[in-house]
């Protein structure tokens, strides 16, 4: 069970050819994502041959294989992680019965609405990143990006797989709208804010695969605790997949900031004017860039008390990072949890049920795990004697949604009027101009072994392979 077939028309490791009418159902579909893949997928891609990984297992050791792919012959499967045995529903009102095979009844609704909204941020990441490709630093980023998108593309799978074998008719209607909601489309938009923000440039695409992929991380991670055993194997695969993409918004954005500093010092200047003029990105600009993605992404979490946080949790359906390890009741029925209010025109806090704050506390997991990164690119900086730092804005800054939408917050925590925000936003979040100047460097660089000025080599390869490796072949 642990090898998969890929003779098969769809590669899996789920027993597929054993349920005819499942089988059927997801062929009938397939058509349908790879013309999805073909207008909506990697801009300009279909003659590259790619140095891709692959997932041939869903064992730990050995799980990919690496090999240069046509990106139209990718394989996209469906794979879940192995079973657990005797595995349990480890919290909520139904903490200890049998984790569950098949969907509750009463809990259905709410399942889907959860599978339907981790699928739709898949193909809508890939279509904010599909004219990436167009202007990508080098090779290995090119493989990077690709590598990123096709297994994007391969969490949608994950999710209407479940769709399809769990929901019935109505699962098989949210898999086709997953293929017609379009990223930024004013008429039918991607369901949550940040998948509907443009990704314009490769600076963009390493915050987001920095930040916005970190938030698949930790959703992930509390689908993965679920008592509907189904989605709980199929996320723990996909986390699985996750750390690569993580790895490249940090290398990327770290490899940015180091070029940037090795100019700075070569010609010992700081003025970012000055730095631009070398065409590379300024610090500031950086800054800028992390202040959007961080904001925009910590929203993702929803609102800071909800009642379906409260209702996914108490019925068994999405537990907490890390759920398991935790040492409580798993119940959280009396408890209480501190989060940021306004009042009176100030930040303070407040105590509210543990059981509605829940999206809060995923969110300051998330911070934690997020600021970590932030203090290692400072690191990059600081080795090079250069006295800037970057920083996490305020959790209150910039924010659609939750007791902060509407509010005017400086990156430093300080309600603010509408007139001083107007006038000092353009030094805290990207403006027009700094997003043309970022966007003047792209330019493409194909050849093997070389990297556009504005950002530096990765220290090591993909898959033990050189950094002058041939990542991508144009054909
Ligand atoms: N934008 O009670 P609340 C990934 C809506 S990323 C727009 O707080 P809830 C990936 C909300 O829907 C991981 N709307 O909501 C990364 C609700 O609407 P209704 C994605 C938003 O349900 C990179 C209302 O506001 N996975 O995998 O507790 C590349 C009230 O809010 C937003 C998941 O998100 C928003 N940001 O929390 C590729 C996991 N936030 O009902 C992939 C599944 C909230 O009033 N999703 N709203 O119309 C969930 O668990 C929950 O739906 C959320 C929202 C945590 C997102
Ligand atoms: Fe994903
Ligand atoms: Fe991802």
């Amino acid at each position: 069970m642990s090898s998969i077939d890929y003779t098969d028309k769809i590669p899996n490791n789920v027993n597929l050819s054993e349920d005819r009418t499942l089988q059927r159902a997801l062929e009938h579909w397939q058509p349908s994502y790879l013309s999805w893949w073909q207008d909506m997928g990697p801009d300009g891609s279909h003659d590259f041959e790619v140095y891709l990984r692959t997932a041939v297992s869903t064992t730990p050791e050995g799980w990919a294989h690496f090999g240069h792919v046509r990106m139209p012959d990718y394989r996209w499967g469906i794979f879940l992680a192995q079973p657990e045995a005797d595995r349990r529903v480890n919290f909520g009102e139904h903490k200890g019965e049998a984790a569950w095979q098949e969907v509750p009844g009463e809990h259905r609704a709410n399942l889907r609405r959860i599978i339907v909204t981790q699928g739709d941020t898949e193909p809508a990441s890939v279509e904010q990143q599909r004219h990436l490709g167009k202007t990508a630093p080098s090779q290995y980023d090119l493989r990077n990006l690709f590598q990123v998108n096709v297994e994007e593309g391969r969490h949608l799978w994950a999710m209407v797989y479940l769709l399809h074998k769990y929901f019935g008719r109505d699962g098989r209607e949210e898999a086709e709208a997953l293929l017609e909601r379009r990223s930024g489309d004013a008429d039918n938009p991607r369901i949550l804010g940040a998948f509907n923000e443009r990704t314009p440039d490769w600076l963009a695409f390493y915050m987001f695969t920095y930040f916005t992929d970190r938030d698949g991380k930790f959703q992930l991670c509390a689908l993965a605790e679920s008592g509907f055993d189904p989605l709980s194997r199929t996320t723990r695969f996909m986390l699985t997949e996750e750390a690569h993409h993580m790895f490249v918004g940090e290398s990327g954005v770290s490899r940015v900031i180091a070029r940037t500093c090795e100019v700075m010092k070569k010609h010992g200047i700081e003025d970012p004017a000055e730095v631009r003029k070398h065409g590379v990105i300024d610090l500031p600009t950086i800054q800028r860039y992390l202040n959007f993605h961080y904001s925009v992404t910590i929203d993702l979490f929803g609102a800071d008390q909800s009642s379906n946080a409260a209702i996914f949790y108490s019925s068994g359906l999405k537990g907490r990072y890390e759920e398991t390890k935790r040492d409580d009741d798993h119940l959280l029925k009396g408890g209480s949890y501190k989060i940021l209010d306004v009042k009176d025109g100030a930040l303070t806090e407040r105590e509210v049920p543990m059981l509605n704050a829940l999206n809060e506390v995923l969110r300051d997991d998330y911070i934690r795990d997020s600021t970590a990164g932030i203090g290692r690119w400072n690191k990059v900086i600081e080795k090079a004697g250069l006295a800037f730092r970057l920083a996490a804005p305020h959790k209150a800054f910039n924010r659609h949604i939750g007791t902060f939408a509407g509010l005017r917050v400086s990156p430093d925590g300080r309600v603010i009027s509408e007139a001083e925000w107007a006038g000092k936003v353009a030094q805290w979040l990207p403006s027009e101009e700094d997003r043309a100047f970022v966007a003047s460097l792209m330019g493409r660089v194909v050849e093997t072994g070389k990297y556009a000025n504005w950002i530096a080599p990765p220290v090591v390869g993909i898959n033990k392979q050189p950094v002058d490796f041939e990542y991508v072949r144009f054909n």
